[in-house]
């Protein structure tokens, strides 16, 4: 297996309903308290042509629309988060994309309940990452 990378970074985003929620404070805390380094951040919401742009690989699915019109439907907030082996480290910490059967002490497995209403994106290897962050901070 090859060595985890001491300073890798990954993309998280807050999604609107969990800013709605006033959950944007737990949840950096979380990859602050676990020893990770948030390198740059930014509040927005999100226009639907740059939903859809971040949520391309989506396209064809049948859930594109619904994903698109919620992750622009209020204030996102975006953080490059660094730390060791990050990109799979956050997904740990993240939990299940069906937040209902995410585990406890997980962020959607604490904060979340629905499918596209789970809270937080996180990005899910370090080509998705490369781009995810030039959609988000373009
Ligand atoms: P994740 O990487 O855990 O965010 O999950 P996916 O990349 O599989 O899904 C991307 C987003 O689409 C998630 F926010 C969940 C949402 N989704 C739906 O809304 N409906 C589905 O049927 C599947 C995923």
């Amino acid at each position: 297996m090859s060595q985890p990378e001491a300073n890798e970074r990954t993309l998280i985003v807050v999604k609107p309903g969990a800013v709605a929620r006033g959950l944007v404070g737990d949840i950096l805390s979380r990859f602050e308290r676990r020893g990770m380094t948030l390198v740059e951040v930014r509040s927005q919401t999100m226009t639907r042509a740059k939903a859809e742009e971040f949520y391309s690989v989506h396209r064809e699915r049948p859930f594109f629309g619904e994903l698109v019109s919620s992750f622009s439907g209020g204030m996102t907030v975006g953080a490059v988060v660094q730390g060791m082996d990050a990109v799979a480290t956050v997904r740990r910490m993240v939990g299940a994309t069906k937040s209902w059967e995410a585990a406890p002490g997980t962020i959607r497995g604490d904060l979340a309940i629905g499918l596209t209403d789970n809270a937080i994106h996180a990005s899910d290897s370090k080509e998705s990452f490369e781009r995810e962050r030039k959609a988000y901070f373009a």
